[in-house]
């Protein structure tokens, strides 16, 4: 029975439920039940970061202007984010979930996968585990988690998404395809808002009508997705949980004592921040061919900007000239940024760069 049970992948997705406004709402109890909107000022174009489940009654979505959430729901209390304290909760919570298995992949600060095949007993089953788990990081945390238990890392996202907050959903092996059919297809993974139009445009709008179609259509409208979407819409899903993603990309950033729209000032922190990328790469002996640029407004909005060649760069000055060349495309007046970072990815190894130029050289 044991072993039968075994035969079976267990993984569990977890989130926080409006991580950002449930941390604030947990610090300051005057929030406890109460509509609270976490982001930046409705007066100069902020977008909210995290709503809480009582705003959200009111319509209030995440990354909508937080002018439009405050005249959805005007009694709401508006908050600052507080990254730090975010950092340390998803910190503790790491942590927690390494007391149940050490196969854990984060895939942001709020939520990560679990694998906990080899922890299943006759009684611990994995929605016992997932039920611990809820109970542990409420105990320790006193913030509620969403967790999905399933066969595959896909379906246990969908599954936690779907009974928040505080929700516990499990799909049992072999319920699979009876609990992705009558789902919409957007709660796939890679089906976002332009392609869920471009697809309900042909009439197809359940998991179950986009499952039926044939393999050259699923070319012809994922073009490189089209098998991982077509087994995804199926309920297969073999991705294993990772728990060291080679690491993809290095990166510096830091977040400024004043907004600025000083252009001098912004370049000269490119550099630095390009200096710091620069020296990890070169640590590592790799460089890469993508140049990155993370920006946060004075109003919060985040966003990142890139650059892909053929030849990768590791010296500073390189990625500091790709860098300040998104940065040049991206200032215009009046605008202030409170956060800058500097990455780079799309490695291999220096070899390869020296080759390049060789074969470059060789060329002429
Ligand atoms: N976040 C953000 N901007 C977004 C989406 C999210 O800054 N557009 C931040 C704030 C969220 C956190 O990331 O609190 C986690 O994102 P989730 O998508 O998990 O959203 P929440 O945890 O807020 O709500 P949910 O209960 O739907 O998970
Ligand atoms: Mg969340
Ligand atoms: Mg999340």
């Amino acid at each position: 029975m044991v072993d039968e049970l075994k035969l079976n992948k267990a993984i569990i997705h977890a989130d926080f439920d409006a991580f950002y406004a449930s941390v604030e709402q947990r610090d300051n109890s005057k929030l406890a039940g109460r509509p609270v909107l976490v982001g930046g000022r409705p007066y100069s174009r902020g977008v909210v970061a995290s709503a809480s489940y009582e705003a959200r009654k009111y319509g209030v979505r995440s990354a909508m202007p937080m002018s439009r959430a405050i005249k959805l729901c005007p009694q709401a209390v508006m908050k600052r984010p507080r990254f730090d304290v975010y950092r340390e909760v998803s910190n503790h919570v790491m942590e927690i979930f390494k007391t149940f298995t050490p196969i854990i992949e984060p895939l942001s600060l709020d939520e990560a996968y679990l694998d906990v095949t080899d922890k299943q007993t006759l009684t611990m089953t994995p929605p016992v585990i997932a039920k611990n788990l809820k109970l542990k990081v409420l105990e320790e945390l006193k913030l509620t988690i969403s967790t999905g238990v399933s066969t595959s890392k896909s379906i246990s996202k969908i599954a936690s998404d779907i009974d928040k907050p505080d929700g516990l959903t499990v799909v049992r092996p072999g319920t699979e395809r009876d609990f992705l059919d009558p789902l919409p297809i957007e709660s796939l993974w890679g089906i976002g808002p332009k392609t869920k139009d471009r697809i309900n445009k042909q009439g197809i709008y359940k998991i179950k009508e986009l499952a039926s179609q044939d393999d050259f259509w699923f070319v012809e409208n994922f073009g490189a997705n089209a098998k991982l979407i077509k087994l995804m819409s199926l309920g297969v899903d073999e991705r294993p949980v990772l728990i060291h993603k080679d690491r993809k990309s290095y990166s510096s950033e830091t977040t400024l004592n004043e907004d600025t729209g000083d252009v001098i000032l912004l370049k000269e922190i490119v550099s630095r921040l390009s200096q710091d990328v620069s020296n990890s790469l070169m640590k590592k002996g790799i460089s890469g061919k993508t140049v990155k640029l993370k920006l946060r407004t004075s109003n919060f909005e985040t966003f990142t900007r890139q650059i892909s060649f053929m030849d990768p760069v590791q010296l500073s000055f390189e990625i500091s000239e790709y860098a300040t060349k998104l940065l040049e495309q991206e200032i215009s007046e009046g605008m202030k940024f409170r956060l800058l970072g500097v990455g780079v990815s799309g490695f291999g190894h220096l070899e390869m760069r020296q080759d390049s130029q060789q074969m470059r050289l060789e060329g002429f």
